[in-house]
């Protein structure tokens, strides 16, 4: 079939013309294309993973090592000789534009080669197919999704002072005390405490370092007029953890009964079968215990964890069951509680939380060169690798608020220079979503005012190419960053 003046051969159980392209239907579509080894838009499943263009001329490289691969990218496809990605996926013609398939539900996978772009899921799925330029093509796509599963972007993002990347887990009740009464004058409205305040994944109530209890902290910085978060990783668990050892039958197995390893850091950690009932009352008191301490904006962390693959109790398709996990979430939130989904698979949390974090970690470092190279790693944390994968990820902007990561204006601690600092600032405009982990006691005077200038900007951002946009009255070019 004849589209845009190309010859595409496509096989769908059905297809017929929408605005801006076709939708079809299937649990496997293909389209064969006449453009060779050209470049792949690549989107990972999940936060951390990569999001760029890279090129069918050279194979794909597994992620090593091998344990690390489940909290980097869907590793149901950690070996897949092919190159793909997760939901949608284009690529790139003879004249510049993309030949583009997007999946209008979760669960499913898009995979390119010199000769056809397939998508495939665990169900009948429909489709959305167009050849045109990128960002017109992601825009449509993007209104067809906020059709299918709905868009939660209304308001402006908050902007947020989260403890981890100055303190790490090294937080305490005193120290986020002392935060509290040193961001008065700057206009934030919220203070999320991150990784740090728990007795062990999985055991979500507050250790010695918070003595007395989450409340007081969320007391003080609603009555400095800022909104209480907190962190938590509500689908994972350690097996040191109280939850492990009183329901080791609540956690996600293979087909031989083994536990699904999730992830390696804290020494190892596994996923819970969101599917069973008692999972499922156990997260909507969890959510309801930390709403009752008064926080109001949560980031709920290594969301991946529920929707990889696994022997479910429920026997439902792996995305299902998180998307309906996230819902019990959201239910027992409320409407009102500001969700930040990070290490969350994209496709399946949309239309349920408000914010998604759109890429890796960032660090007062600007490249991981040791990961990215030579073992294959786009995630590990960096400014580098931050920026390269929210920069492709902002299509998402028009169904949920796009979280780059966290922006530096201390110059302490900080081995990022000036550039690299401002690179970052830009970004989270472009984002529109705008975090630091600066502790007020660590900035000069005039590197706090220059983050109080930067928090309470509201210039018009304009897009004008794919690395390129107006702010305000300048013009930034991401491209030179990209190499
Ligand atoms: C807290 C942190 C912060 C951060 C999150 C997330 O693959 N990894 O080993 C890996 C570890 C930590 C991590 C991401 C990946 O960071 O993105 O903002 O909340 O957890 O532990």
């Amino acid at each position: 079939m004849q589209i845009q003046g190309y010859d595409f051969h496509i096989s769908a159980s059905r297809l017929e013309e929408t605005l801006g392209g076709y939708l079809l239907s299937g649990k496997t579509v293909q389209i064969g294309h006449p453009f060779g080894r050209t470049m792949f838009f690549k989107q990972g499943w999940q936060s951390w993973s990569e999001a760029a263009w890279v090129s069918l001329k050279e194979n794909p490289k597994p992620i090593l090592p091998p344990e690390r691969r489940p909290q980097c990218d869907d590793p149901a496809y950690a070996l897949s000789p092919v190159h793909s990605g997760s939901g949608l996926g284009g690529i790139e013609g003879y004249d510049g534009r993309m030949l583009f398939l997007g999946a209008l539900r979760p669960g499913a996978r898009i995979e390119a080669d010199r000769l056809s772009l397939k998508g495939f899921g665990e169900h009948e799925i429909e489709w959305f197919l167009a050849y045109g330029e990128t960002g017109e093509v992601l825009a449509r796509y993007a209104e067809l999704l906020a059709t299918t599963l709905g868009a939660r972007a209304q308001q402006p993002a908050p902007r947020v002072w989260c403890s981890w990347y100055s303190y790490y887990s090294d937080i305490s009740e005193g120290l986020m005390l002392q935060t509290i009464a040193g961001l008065r004058g700057l206009p934030f409205e919220v203070l999320q405490i991150d990784d740090g305040w728990q007795q062990n994944m999985g055991d979500w109530e507050p250790n010695h370092k918070f003595p007395s209890g989450m409340r007081t902290i969320a007391l003080r910085a609603q009555s400095q007029g800022l909104t209480p978060g907190l962190w938590l990783a509500p689908f994972i668990a350690r097996p040191s953890s109280k939850l492990f050892k009183e329901h080791p039958d609540w956690f996600l197995r293979d087909e031989k009964g083994d536990l699904v390893p999730a992830g390696i850091n804290w020494g190892g950690f596994y996923a819970l079968d969101v599917t069973l009932p008692g999972v499922q009352n156990w997260l909507r008191n969890l959510i309801q215990t930390v709403r009752g301490w008064g926080y109001r904006y949560l980031k709920l962390d290594f969301l991946y964890a529920a929707a990889l693959p696994g022997h479910r109790h429920a026997g439902e398709a792996r995305e299902d069951a998180y998307r309906e996990a996230l819902r019990i979430i959201r239910e027992a939130a409320g409407d009102e509680v500001y969700i930040l989904a990070c290490g969350a698979p994209i496709i399946a949390s949309l239309g349920l939380v408000d914010g998604l974090r759109i890429g890796p970690d960032v660090a007062p470092y600007w490249d991981n060169e040791d990961r990215r190279v030579f073992l294959h790693d786009p995630t590990g944390p960096s400014a580098y690798n931050a920026l390269r994968t929210s920069l492709h990820r902002l299509w998402l902007k028009p169904l949920v608020h796009t979280d780059p990561d966290v922006v530096y204006f201390r110059t302490r601690y900080n081995l990022l220079n000036p550039a690299q600092r401002a690179v970052l600032q830009d970004l989270a405009l472009v984002a529109g979503f705008k975090a630091t982990s600066d502790p007020p006691e660590w900035l000069d005077g005039e590197e706090r005012e220059q983050l109080k200038a930067w928090l309470e900007a509201n210039p018009p951002v304009e897009q004008t190419g794919p690395y390129t946009f107006k702010i305000g009255e300048r013009e930034v070019d991401f491209s030179s960053w990209l190499e």
